[in-house]
């Protein structure tokens, strides 16, 4: 039996077609109910629950997931008890032995619909947002939810008092104001010993009005800031003609559903009327007297420590004549903006159920659709709902996940994993649930606003959650294509995917690819590079369009390349042609010692693994010339090689991903091992005794019980923002010992 604290049993997640909730003791499955049973707690029972989420940031600032996992283990878990293949070299044996102790641990992880939930936490600039949505509109977390985000807050805070963008970063001026901000919402008293050190950090550091533009943003909605410090988000950019190369259309589409809102909240000067808490809060912030600040002279302050990228001279220039603009503006062209701007927000909210594409516009949009509609409108109601699929609770208290889950995506990874060698086929049920849940989460249709709304055309697609978020991903439609056809192989699914869905999936594959032959994330590249140069983040890089990056390119190569062999007569020209270009986009990338950069993990040990299994697969088959694919395969091996550690294993921290250079972690790291691994067994690779080494690693560290330890984190987005993805643990070394028994 693995150990629940009391604490946690208050919590359970109730999961349906993908779907998270964490519910607060539920009796039944009426979602109001276990929310009146949170509001419920008394304070007695509130101090003896959250004593059971102390954490020890400074051993591991990840948790382990424990509270999902012990609870899902103590109720199914039970040891293998079936066949299990009998081979005369022990070590085979323990190889063997030890796959099937890591698929039957993590089996029993996975849920009814199909799925493995998981904590897909991380950043920590996301409850800030939910917060404020929640305090501007009136609409309060009942009382556990609200002790299980201060226990949060506080977990992560550093040593130096501060809190960072991530939970591994060191202090900056965003995610310490951010966290302050919270646990004051909370109502948390300024006197509180932490936060008394917490302004600490935040004054020798220079004070708020040094936070980035998106700290500026939310401090001005709680009218801790003046708009006039805010620089113009000019909404009449919205109603630019299309063909204009700098229509927010042609934004990544991240970074066009963030600011959607948040030109919105600008053009409305939201802000929420002054109180005790907001009056203290001027004083706690600052340096000087909030009075006596000169706002528009700190819309380009930003804390030193923040700064990832600088605001170009252009951007200056742009903002120049923006926020002059507003001094001059046509009331009826702004009214035209944010009429505009709200019909969109409306079809986001629509198209994605409430959901939206992410957890920033999540409350950015609540924020909107309360102002515009009000507190009892439907809309803002449909909203509310949907605040708790973004809540995680793990060991150390509740977050808020970067995403509404990571279903298909680690659904697809786990079924690939598990199949890659005979031995997955000892678990026929929990693969014919993956299957299900495949099934269940490709997108069947397109919505009437697609096209109006700048949509990417996505029946056939597979979106990176799930079908009811319906974002569609460019790799994800890969992943999940790559997972039906295994199990179709595998013999062991009915295949409801047919055939017109297999090639609904292949078209929408091959719309994606971009004229640089990679692809990118969510949409073709819409515009050119030096819409960078109109950045005004200052603590992300590259967020200006969607990028073709060498892991979607790879994962796009593989799927088609898996396509022509079992429809070889299906568009055979048209994808000959789309893996050779992909191939070629791939070897470029690559860089002079071998290694390929990860744009969305961490690091150099991922992208070289998806940039090798691509090319692997299609060395010999006549898509490039093959001398220069095996010589990139030569180069990314020697790459591998040299930076193996003594114990056989391979590590390397988030700043792999921040500082574009490879950075080795003090210890090797499972997730990273097991990358490295398949990359070197996809590549054949001659000297047998460094996988070896590896795998041994890899079976020193697994539990007794088929589990592996959480480690550093392993997600990555914007180069500078870390993403945990805790069922990579156990997804990618079951995959390198399934190859590596295969
Ligand atoms: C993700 C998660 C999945 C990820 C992969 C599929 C792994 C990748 O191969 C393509 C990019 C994608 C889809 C991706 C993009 C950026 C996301 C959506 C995230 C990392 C999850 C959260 C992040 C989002 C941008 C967070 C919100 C922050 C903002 C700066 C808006």
């Amino acid at each position: 039996m693995l150990k629940v604290k009391s604490g946690w049993k208050n919590w359970q997640l109730l999961t349906e077609k993908g779907r998270h909730i964490w519910a607060f003791k539920p009796g039944s499955s009426n979602i109001n109910e276990h929310l009146q049973n949170a509001d419920n707690v008394t304070d007695e029972e509130v101090i003896q629950f959250t004593e059971d989420f102390q954490f020890d940031k400074f051993s591991n600032p990840n948790s382990g997931d424990k509270v999902y996992r012990h609870a899902a283990i103590n109720e199914k878990f039970q040891a293998f008890a079936g066949k299990i293949l009998q081979v005369e070299s022990s070590e085979a044996q323990q190889a063997i032995d030890a796959l099937v102790k890591g698929i039957n641990y993590y089996s029993c992880l996975q849920s009814d619909d199909g799925h493995w939930p998981g904590d897909y936490g991380g950043p920590l600039f996301l409850l800030p947002g939910l917060l404020i949505a929640s305090y501007i509109s009136e609409t309060p977390f009942p009382k556990a939810h609200r002790e299980m985000m201060k226990v949060y807050l506080f977990n992560h805070q550093n040593k130096d008092a501060g809190w960072g963008m991530h939970i591994e970063g060191e202090s900056t001026m965003f995610g310490t104001v951010m966290q302050y901000v919270s646990l004051r919402i909370l109502g948390v008293d300024k006197n509180h010993e932490q936060l008394i050190k917490a302004r600490e950090w935040i004054g020798d550091n220079g004070g708020a009005t040094g936070i980035p533009s998106w700290g500026k943003f939310y401090l001005s909605i709680l009218n801790l800031y003046d708009w006039q410090g805010f620089n113009s988000l000019f909404p009449e950019m919205w109603l630019f003609p299309k063909w204009l190369p700098v229509h927010p259309w042609r934004y990544w589409c991240h970074t066009r559903m963030v600011y959607l809102p948040m030109a919105y909240c600008y053009a409305e000067r939201i802000k929420v009327p002054e109180n005790a808490l907001i009056l203290s809060l001027r004083q706690e912030l600052y340096n000087e007297a909030f009075e006596t600040i000169d706002w528009p002279k700190q819309r380009t302050t930003v804390c030193e420590k923040d700064c990832y990228t600088t605001p170009s001279p252009v951007l200056k220039w742009m903002n120049f004549f923006t926020n002059n603009y507003e001094k001059c503006k046509l009331p009826w062209l702004r009214k035209k903006a944010t009429d505009y701007i709200l019909k969109y927000l409306n079809a986001e909210d629509e198209q994605t159920n409430y959901l939206n594409i992410g957890p920033v516009n999540k409350a950015i949009n609540s924020i909107c659709i309360w102002h515009a509609y009000g507190k009892d409108s439907e809309q803002f109601k449909k909203h509310v709902a949907r605040w708790y699929d973004y809540l995680w609770v793990a060991e150390d208290g509740m977050k808020m996940s970067g995403y509404n889950g990571s279903q298909l995506w680690d659904t697809a990874f786990s079924t690939r994993a598990i199949l890659e060698s005979d031995l997955g086929k000892l678990f026929p049920a929990t693969l014919e649930k993956s299957y299900q849940f495949i099934d269940l989460s490709q997108i069947k249709s397109e919505h009437a606003t697609h096209t109006e709304f700048f949509r990417h055309p996505m029946i056939g697609s597979w979106p990176f959650s799930t079908a009811e978020q319906g974002w569609p991903v460019a790799d994800c439609t890969a992943e999940g294509l790559s997972a039906t056809l295994a199990l179709h192989h595998s013999g062991l699914v009915k295949p409801i995917i047919d055939e017109q869905r297999i090639k609904q999936a292949i078209d929408t594959l091959l719309s994606y690819q971009n004229a640089d032959g990679g692809w990118a994330t969510y949409e073709l590249t819409r515009s050119a590079k030096w819409l960078e140069k109109l950045n005004p983040s200052e603590v992300f890089a590259d967020i200006m369009i969607d990028y073709s990056w060498t892991e979607c390119t790879a994962a796009c190569v593989i799927s088609l390349l898996e396509i022509q062999e079992d429809y070889p007569e299906y568009k055979s020209s048209e994808i000959h042609k789309a893996v050779s270009t992909g191939l070629s986009f791939i070897v470029k990338q690559q860089k002079t010692d071998g290694s390929w950069y990860g744009g969305w993990a961490v690091c150099f040990t991922y992208a070289t693994w998806f940039g090798i299994e691509a090319i692997g697969k299609a060395k010999g088959k006549g898509y490039c010339d093959d001398a220069i694919l095996v010589d990139s395969i030569n180069k990314a091996c020697a790459f591998l090689v040299s930076r193996q550690k003594t114990d056989g294993g391979w590590g390397e921290t988030f700043e792999s991903c921040s500082k574009l250079v490879y950075t080795e972690a003090a210890t090797s790291q499972v997730v990273n091992t097991a990358w490295a691994l398949l990359a070197l067994m996809a590549a054949n690779f001659g000297d047998k005794k460094i996988i070896e080494n590896g795998i041994n690693m890899l079976l020193k560290r697994q539990s007794d019980i088929g589990d592996w330890p959480q480690e550093n984190i392993s997600g990555v987005f914007n180069y500078n923002c870390m993403i945990t993805y805790s069922n990579y643990r156990n997804i990618f070394p079951i995959w390198a010992l399934s190859r590596y028994c295969r």
